[in-house]
């Protein structure tokens, strides 16, 4: 057993403790009084004093890794969309109803300075916010796990509206100070760029192969908390920020070239600078290259050269670490092990091929082929001119077995390499990680099966038990608990306080669905969460939002697969017919739409959409006698902070993709377990969904995956469409007016044009099938008590969507590793 040092206690978990401890944190690290301080310093000092209660559970839990030696899993993601950090803390270490308490009594306001917090905003969406939920889920179960990630300066821009265009402006979420965060310069690590290779004779008398890199940089760890939900334990996340190493920069000042010495400085650190907003059609910047290998090469030199025991035989790498690879931004970690194991470990390549594969697992986010990463050779060869021999080596032996396999057949060899020939020469990313790790799985069933019959089919074929399957989930801390402490309230009441940390325990609440007193108080929650958001959208966005009226909310990145075309099309449809005179407003169901989403700053579709939803929302609230059952409310700037306001307050969930584009989805297990009712397609995990509630309480409509397909290949007609619906017709005949766009035609014409030739993703097929479940929507709604019957039965038969069982599969298919308590 290794011996280590005696730890630091907790402050006393009083009141009386927690004030002491927040005057002394406001005093000598803010240097401060009460009477001078800011806002800013009150919630600074607060977490700081949140942040000391937990410190003592993280260095026994950093202490218990050294001594026990598990086999621990290393997550590597581009992405983690954390949220705010105090009210998780808050929960986390048990402190809420002391922490207000104590601030109250030095006459504070803990919602106040709860306000303060910046969200670390180190994601795009989906894909990042489902790594911040797996790492809470780890550390509430206990599992020796680190996630490792990008520091990066600017976070997700923050998104503005002028004349409802979208405007980006930078992300400064470290301006106000970075309480959370954990700098160890004294832990840095060298990465090479660039440079040559060149072979040369071990003092064995082998032949060698080194890299010698053109440039270094430095990487600094900077570790966060990562709390597990009242269970004593407190993980890590590391990320990584890029400096110049000092090496290159006293070169240059010795030669008195100061100004060069900055700019290089400057040069390093723009590989962590800035996350790129592109969510799903990755432009092949050379930078985000330097970035991907940046954080991998940091993260593998961290665990090999410092997490492990001095002497460790890494043969046996596998029975230690797993790395997850959240999607292929970190694959070029599978050829940069290899180069440690072969170039600086002296293993034979044989030897390095079979441990590196075991050590891998990758995970597949998307179906659409654009958002499949490719990296050209030339730009590889050029940054990494090593890393190409090696995945030219491994792709040749690959090939090698699949000809084998096949008795040669060179169409197959030529699919499956990993060496795209065409548009030009290029590195698929995610044959690399397929062929190179033990496990590739999707995220809910119907990705998953799709992986396998098509867009990885013929390695599904070659390794059929290498496919698996992990539905997505979400952590039931931050988006139930934290996010909506009402219902949490009335659950905890009815079926005891359990199904925080095992939300399987939610099906405790499905008797309850026919109770009416139970059915009265759920309302009454919702009934307040709106009047939250209400207060909420007025407060931050000046938008006024009548409470009394159905919720109906489309919230997720602004794509055309997601098709928020398609709500708006409801939309305008509903315009029309009451400003027509076909329909009086009285018959319709008042309600009011909510989006929110951001758009990747090049992607000029998605910003005309984001036009035209405001500018019809314009028109809608301008018109009286339409705006009184019918509004649209498009909050800019939608983040992790907005949906824990807004997602408790819904009513209807809006995840209407077209069949077999959107993996998974999280956003619409967020809503199901906040008894949102969803209408939505046959698509990701809204199949999973609508299986665990039951039918009668979703609204299912469209194409199915296979019918669109098949459509597809018979060759889809969007006019035809057009052409045979009145109601469509008039709706996109009005888009295509000028009527958003104060009479000019032309604004528009390109939404409505491309809907009308190509519709890539079918919206006009499946407008019709969308309006008619919208109707049954609206009778469903008119009978609250059946409506909050289907709430209820949707959040007790939601638990599956806890991210705590996304990780306990994990564990059980593919990482093979074991909490440590019990
Ligand atoms: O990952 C999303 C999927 O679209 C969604 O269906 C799924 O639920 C979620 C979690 O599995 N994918 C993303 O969010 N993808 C990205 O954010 C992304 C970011 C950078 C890229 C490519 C994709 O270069």
């Amino acid at each position: 057993m290794t011996e280590t040092t005696p730890l630091i206690t907790s402050p006393e978990h009083s009141v009386e403790g927690f004030v002491r401890e927040y005057l002394r944190e406001l005093n000598f690290s803010q240097g401060t009084v009460l009477e001078r301080a800011t806002v800013n310093d009150t919630y600074l000092a607060l977490a700081r004093t949140v942040r000391h209660y937990l410190m003592a559970r993280w260095m026994q839990t950093t202490v218990d890794h050294i001594v026990t030696q598990p086999k621990a899993v290393a997550y590597l993601s581009a992405e983690y969309l954390l949220g705010r950090q105090l009210d998780n803390a808050l929960i986390a270490s048990d402190l809420v109803e002391i922490a207000t308490e104590g601030l109250a009594s030095l006459g504070l306001d803990l919602a106040e300075l709860r306000e303060a917090e910046v969200e670390p905003g180190l994601g795009n969406g989906g894909l990042g916010r489902l790594a911040a939920c797996f790492v809470d889920s780890l550390a509430t179960m206990s599992v020796p796990a680190i996630g490792y990630g990008i520091r990066y300066e600017y976070g997700i821009f923050r998104q503005t509206f002028t004349d409802g265009r979208q405007v980006e402006e930078a992300d400064t979420w470290l301006a106000g100070g970075a309480p959370w965060e954990f700098a160890h310069p004294e832990h840095a690590v060298t990465v090479g760029f660039g440079g040559h290779t060149e072979k040369y004779t071990g003092d064995d008398g082998r032949e060698r192969m080194r890299w010698v890199p053109g440039w270094q940089v430095l990487g600094v760890p900077y570790n966060y908390m990562v709390p597990g939900y009242q269970n004593g334990r407190v993980n890590t996340l590391r990320l990584w920020s890029s400096r110049a190493t000092h090496a290159f920069d006293l070169k240059i000042f010795n030669y008195g070239d100061y100004a060069e010495a900055v700019r290089a400085q400057t040069f390093a650190e723009n590989i962590s600078k800035v996350l790129y907003p592109e969510d799903s059609t990755p432009q092949g910047k050379e930078l985000r290259l330097q970035q991907q290998y940046f954080f991998v090469a940091c993260s593998i030199r961290d665990f090999i050269d410092q997490l492990l025991p001095a002497g460790f035989d890494l043969h046996r790498l596998p029975e230690r670490i797993v790395f997850q690879l959240n999607d292929t931004h970190p694959v070029i970690a599978i050829p940069e092990l290899m180069r440690v194991l072969v170039d600086e470990h002296d293993f034979e390549w044989a030897e390095a091929w079979d441990v590196t594969r075991r050590c891998f697992a990758y995970t597949c986010h998307t179906l659409l082929p654009e958002a499949l990463e490719v990296w050209p050779v030339e730009l590889v060869g050029r940054l990494l001119p090593r890393h190409l021999e090696i995945i030219y080596r491994i792709n040749e032996e690959f090939l090698a077995e699949v000809r084998e396999s096949s008795g040669g057949d060179e169409l197959l060899v030529r699919r499956m390499s990993i060496i795209a020939e065409h548009p030009e020469r290029a590195v698929r990313m995610a044959y690399l990680a397929t062929v190179g790790g033990t496990k590739v799985n999707g995220v809910a069933e119907l990705h998953s099966q799709l992986l396998r019959d098509k867009v990885l089919a013929d390695f599904a074929a070659l390794w059929p038990e290498k496919f698996t399957n992990v539905t997505n989930g979400v952590t039931p801390r931050r988006f139930v608990k934290l996010a909506n402490p009402g219902l949490s309230a009335l659950i905890t009441e009815a079926i005891g306080d359990g199904w925080v940390t095992d939300l399987d325990r939610l099906r405790e609440l499905e008797p309850l669905a026919d109770d009416a007193e139970f059915r009265r108080r759920f309302r009454e929650v919702k009934a307040a969460n709106k009047d939250r958001l209400v207060a909420m959208l007025a407060r931050r966005d000046g938008i006024e939002v009548d409470p009394g009226t159905m919720l109906d909310v489309m919230v997720k990145r602004l794509h055309e697969y997601k098709r928020q075309l398609l709500k708006l099309l409801h939309v305008v449809t509903l315009y029309d017919r009451i400003t027509s005179g076909e329909l009086s407003a009285d018959l319709v169901t008042p309600r009011t739409v909510v989006f929110g989403a951001k758009a990747a700053p090049g992607y000029v579709m998605a910003k005309q959409i984001i036009a035209l939803i405001n500018h019809v929302g314009a028109v809608v609230d301008a018109d009286p006698q339409v705006s009184r059952v019918l509004r649209v409310a498009f909050p800019a700037n939608y983040n992790v902070t907005v949906a824990e306001t807004l997602v408790p307050a819904a009513d209807l969930s809006e995840q209407i993709s077209l069949a077999g584009k959107e993996a998974s989805g999280t956003g619409n297990m967020k809503f199901a377990l906040n008894g949102a009712l969803t209408i939505g397609t046959d698509d990701g995990a809204n199949v999973e969904i609508r299986r665990l509630v039951g039918d009668e309480n979703f609204f299912l409509f469209g194409l199915t995956e296979p019918e669109a397909s098949a459509v597809a290949e018979a060759g889809y007609r969007p006019s035809s469409y057009y052409e045979e619906s009145p109601s469509l017709r008039r709706a996109l005949d009005l888009v295509a007016s000028g009527a958003f766009s104060g009479g000019d035609a032309t604004v528009f014409e390109p939404v409505v044009s491309n809907l009308l030739a190509e519709d890539r993703f079918m919206v006009l097929a499946d407008y019709q099938s969308y309006l008619d479940a919208q109707e049954r929507v609206e009778a469903a709604y008119a009978d609250p008590e059946a409506w909050s019957r289907s709430a209820v039965l949707n959040v007790a038969r939601s638990g599956f969507f806890s991210s705590d069982r996304s990780m306990r599969d994990y564990l059980d298919r593919i990482w093979h590793a074991a909490p440590m308590d019990g």
